[in-house]
């Protein structure tokens, strides 16, 4: 007997995840989806063979549904989120946990006081191969102590209605939660730096954006936000530490020489360059469940990222660092 999984939300996001919990994760089964267009879910529920519910809330309350996937609208997690920690069950939940800080603040207090983690955050980065060979080499010492980083987050295209702020709360957010992960420390300020815009953005919102970031023992990160008109789907990291640096590497591509020219590929989409580190997160997800021990990113870090973009975008319209000022941790999350 699987996990039997009910998915809230069956867009591009959705979709893929059903897949992986129906062919890639052998302990899930998706029993049940939702969206508020019934198109997708229905189209969904008959590829699967899922039953389509009238809500998300009847989804999460069903007997029939032992854990949540949700991949719904950004206004509408936090919401679904509380209904499942209500109802005692396990969710998954996309980024980002919430659109506020205080709406985190109360998921943490209902999921401490119940004594046990019931929420994983879809921060996927955590399982790309090279994030977690990066993250062992400054455990093992191999770089000294970590002093910054350098990264940057090129994007080709977005979907239509893209805003400002989601450069921040959709996009930069990775690298808020990768960077906290790889350093192992809570952001003090954060702050964005006007620069110069693109002319390759197909609409009226701040591209680029560059952010950075201060943790509390004084380590700054920098992160060049692209959301339009970037040459590829391209994801940079650089670590400086004591002793020397460690840098991302591009996924294995098959390197041409022709033309005179030395190149290799680029990926185009998050879903190419990401698709393995989706598939090992939701592997992670299902053991957690059954080992009643849930090990990925939690509501905690959930909530680190929506306290450190709620600064990020109060800087952007102040014009000065702002301080990231969070709640004292419970043990749960410890
Ligand atoms: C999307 O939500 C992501 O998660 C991608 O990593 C990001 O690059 C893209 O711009 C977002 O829309």
């Amino acid at each position: 007997n699987k996990i039997q999984v009910g998915v809230i939300g069956c867009g591009s996001i959705g979709r893929e995840h059903i897949e992986r919990l129906t062919n890639v994760v052998p302990e899930t089964e998706v029993v049940a989806v939702y969206d508020y267009v019934s198109e997708p879910a229905e189209t969904a529920a008959q590829q699967y063979g899922a039953t389509v519910y009238e809500s998300g809330e009847a989804l999460i309350r069903s007997d029939e549904v032992d854990a949540v996937l949700i991949a719904s609208t950004d206004d509408t997690h936090a919401a679904y989120v509380m209904e499942a920690l209500k109802q005692n069950k396990y969710v998954f939940c996309e980024k980002p946990l919430a659109l506020s800080a205080e709406e985190c603040e109360k998921m943490i207090e209902i999921e401490a006081s119940q004594g046990h983690r019931l929420v994983q955050m879809g921060f996927n980065r955590r399982y790309d191969s090279g994030y977690v060979e990066m993250k062992e080499a400054i455990q093992n010492n191999e770089i000294g102590e970590p002093l910054m980083i350098h990264s940057a987050h090129r994007n080709i295209s977005q979907s239509p209605g893209f805003k400002t702020d989601y450069a921040i709360t959709r996009v930069a957010i990775h690298e808020i939660d990768i960077s906290r992960w790889l350093l192992d420390e809570e952001y003090d300020e954060v702050q964005v730096l006007k620069v110069k815009q693109s002319k390759q953005t197909s609409g009226d919102w701040l591209n680029p954006q560059l952010v950075t970031f201060k943790t509390l023992s004084g380590q700054r990160v920098d992160v060049e936000v692209q959301t339009d008109g970037a040459y590829a789907y391209d994801i940079r990291c650089q670590v400086v530490g004591e002793n020397g640096t460690l840098d991302l590497p591009d996924p294995a591509s098959v390197v041409k020489r022709n033309n005179q020219s030395v190149s290799n590929e680029l990926a185009t989409t998050w879903a190419g360059r990401f698709g393995k580190s989706y598939d090992d997160e939701f592997l992670c997800w299902a053991k957690g469940i059954l080992n009643d021990q849930l090990m990925g990113a939690s509501t905690w870090d959930g909530y680190a990222a929506c306290v450190t973009s709620d600064a990020l975008i109060k800087s952007r319209d102040s014009g000065k660092p702002e301080k990231v000022t969070m709640i004292e941790q419970p043990d749960i999350y410890k």
